[in-house]
C-alpha cells in the first residue's frame, strides 16, 4: 500500500512520429502497463505546455531545437513544440493503460519548464506530488517511462531529495540521449541513492 508506480509522459509527442521523438519510446508501453497490475497506485504523468512555451525553440528568434539558453532559473535546453494542451501529440500513446490513481500535468506555467513530477525547473516551484504522496502514506517509487536523461531523471532525483525511496526500472524507459546526457543521468540517480534496475 506504501508503494506508487510513477509513469514518466509516455506520450506521442515523445513516441516515435512524435513532435519530440525518444528513439523505441512506443517500445515502454507493454512494459508499464504489465507493471501497472503490480502496484496498489499507480500515477501518470502528462507533459502539458501552452503554445509559444518557453521551453520552445520556436519563441526564442534564432534559436533551434537543441540549443541551450539562460533562463532566470538557470541552463534550459530548447525543444521542438510539442505536447501542446489538447494537440493530439499530447496524449498518452493509445496502447498505454490510463486507469491510473492521478493524472498529474505540467508544464503549463509559459514561462518556466517542468521537467520533474515534483519541482518545476526552478526546483521550487511545487507541483504538488509530494504532498499528495504523503497523506496516502507511500514511501517507495518506481518509476518508468520517457525520457531517461530528463523527465524521469529529475523525477527520481527530486523524489530521492525528498526522502523516497526510489528505484528506476532502466528497460521500462527510453532516453533522448543529448551529448552523453544518458550516462550522466545514470550517474547522477546513482550517486543520489537511486535504484537503477
Ligand atoms: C521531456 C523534454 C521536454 C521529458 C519533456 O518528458 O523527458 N523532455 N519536455
Ligand atoms: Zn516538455
Amino acid at each position: 500500500m506504501t508503494h506508487a508506480l510513477l509513469v514518466i509522459d509516455v506520450q506521442n509527442d515523445f513516441c516515435p512520429g512524435g513532435a519530440l521523438a525518444v528513439p523505441a519510446g512506443d517500445e515502454v508501453v507493454g512494459r508499464v502497463n504489465a507493471m501497472m497490475e503490480q502496484f496498489d497506485t499507480v500515477i501518470l504523468t502528462q507533459d502539458w505546455h501552452p503554445p509559444g512555451h518557453s521551453s520552445f525553440a520556436s519563441s526564442h528568434p534564432g534559436k533551434a531545437p537543441f540549443d541551450t539558453i539562460e533562463m532566470p532559473y538557470g541552463a534550459q535546453v530548447l525543444w521542438p513544440d510539442h505536447c501542446i494542451q489538447r494537440s493530439a501529440g499530447a496524449e498518452f500513446h493509445p496502447a498505454l493503460r490510463t486507469d491510473a490513481d492521478l493524472i498529474l500535468r505540467k508544464g503549463f506555467r509559459p514561462q518556466i519548464d517542468s521537467y520533474s513530477a515534483f519541482f518545476e525547473n526552478d526546483r521550487n516551484t511545487p507541483t504538488g506530488l509530494e504532498g499528495y504522496l504523503r497523506t496516502r502514506g507511500i514511501e517507495k517509487l518506481t518509476l518508468a517511462g520517457l525520457a531517461t536523461d530528463f523527465c524521469v531523471q529529475y523525477s527520481a532525483l527530486d523524489g530521492a531529495r525528498l526522502g523516497f525511496d526510489v528505484e528506476v526500472v532502466m528497460e521500462a524507459c527510453r532516453a533522448i540521449d543529448l551529448d552523453g546526457s544518458l550516462a550522466a543521468a545514470e550517474a547522477a540517480m546513482r550517486g543520489a541513492g537511486v535504484r537503477l534496475s
